[in-house]
C-alpha cells in the first residue's frame, strides 16, 4: 500500500502554477510544457531497495536512439543494477507504466561517489536502453553541441523537468515544466559559488528561474544556428531560484569525447 501512496503523492502536488509573492513559480519559474515540445526529455524511475519504492526522481535526455544522458548523482547505488532503473519517454505526464528497461549504466569514472558528489564535477552518466527507440512526433533525440560552440552570457536557454516547483513547499508537478534561463558568465558564477565551479560546469538561471531538486539529470538546451542542442545537464546549486546563485550544470562539451567513446564502442 505504501508504494501506491508514494507513486500517487506527486500527483497530489498538481500542476497549477504556484505564486509566492513575486515571480517565484514553476520548475522554479516555469509552466506546463506542451506535448512533443521537448521530445528528448526522459524521466528516470529509480527503485530504492531500502524503502522498496519506485519514484520519478531525475530527468535525462535521449541523445542517440539507444542512449540517455543523465547525471551521475541520479545513480545512487555503488553497484547499480539495471533492473532498478526504468526510463519514461515521450510523455509530459508522470507515467511509470510504459517506461522502458535499461541494459547498461555507465557513470563517469571521475564522478566522486564518496565525497563531494555533484560538486566534485563529472556529474554525468549514460544509460543504454534495451532497444533503440523509434523516433516519432513525441520522441526524438537531441543534438550534442559542436565542440567549438559557445553560448555567451545572457544566451536564452531552456531547462525542463518534473522537479520541485516551490522548494519551500515541496510541491511536485504532474506535468513536465519548462523555464527559460539565461547563461551566466563563469566569473560571475564564481563570485558567488567560489572555486566550486570548475571547468566542466556551467551556470544558468536568474532570480526565480531555475531548475530544482528532481530536475537533476535533465537537459539544458539552447538554439545553435537554428537547432536545439544540449548544452548542460542539471547538476546542483544552492537552493533554487535564489538571486546570485544560479543553477549549476555539467558542461556537455567537456564530456563529448567520453560520450562518443562509449556510444561508438559499446557492445
Ligand atoms: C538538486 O538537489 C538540485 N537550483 C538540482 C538543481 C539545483 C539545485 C538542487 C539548481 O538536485
Amino acid at each position: 500500500m505504501l508504494w501506491l501512496l508514494v507513486l500517487t503523492l506527486p500527483c497530489l502536488g498538481g500542476s497549477v502554477p504556484v505564486t509566492s509573492g513575486t515571480e517565484l513559480v514553476g520548475i522554479v519559474g516555469g509552466h506546463d510544457a506542451a506535448d512533443g515540445k521537448w521530445p528528448w526529455q526522459v524521466g528516470l524511475w529509480v527503485f530504492d531497495p531500502t524503502s522498496y519504492q519506485w519514484s520519478l526522481n531525475c530527468g535525462g535526455s535521449l541523445i542517440y536512439p539507444q542512449w540517455v544522458l543523465t547525471a551521475a548523482h541520479c545513480i545512487r547505488e555503488r553497484n547499480p543494477e539495471t533492473r532498478h532503473i526504468k526510463v519514461q519517454l515521450g510523455q509530459v505526464r508522470r507515467s511509470y507504466n510504459d517506461s522502458v528497461q535499461v541494459a547498461r549504466i555507465i557513470r563517469h569514472p571521475n564522478y566522486s561517489l564518496e565525497n563531494e558528489g555533484p560538486e566534485g564535477g563529472a556529474d554525468v552518466a549514460l544509460l543504454k536502453l534495451e532497444a533503440p527507440v523509434q523516433p516519432s512526433n513525441l520522441v526524438k533525440w537531441i543534438r550534442l553541441p559542436p565542440a567549438s560552440s559557445a553560448f555567451p552570457p545572457g544566451s536564452r536557454c531552456w531547462v525542463t523537468g518534473w522537479g520541485l516547483i516551490a522548494p519551500e513547499e515541496s510541491l511536485l508537478p504532474k506535468n513536465l515544466q519548462e523555464v527559460e534561463v539565461p547563461i551566466v558568465a563563469d566569473e560571475i558564477c564564481r563570485q558567488h559559488y567560489g572555486n566550486r565551479i570548475t571547468e566542466d560546469m556551467l551556470c544558468a538561471g536568474s532570480e526565480g528561474r531555475d531548475s530544482c531538486r528532481g530536475d537533476s539529470g535533465g537537459p539544458l538546451v539552447c538554439k545553435w544556428r537554428g537547432t536545439w542542442v544540449q548544452v548542460g545537464v542539471v547538476s546542483w546549486g544552492s537552493k533554487c531560484g535564489l538571486p546570485n546563485f544560479p543553477g549549476v550544470y555539467a558542461r556537455v562539451t567537456s564530456f563529448l569525447p567520453w560520450i562518443h567513446l562509449h556510444i561508438h564502442s559499446s557492445p
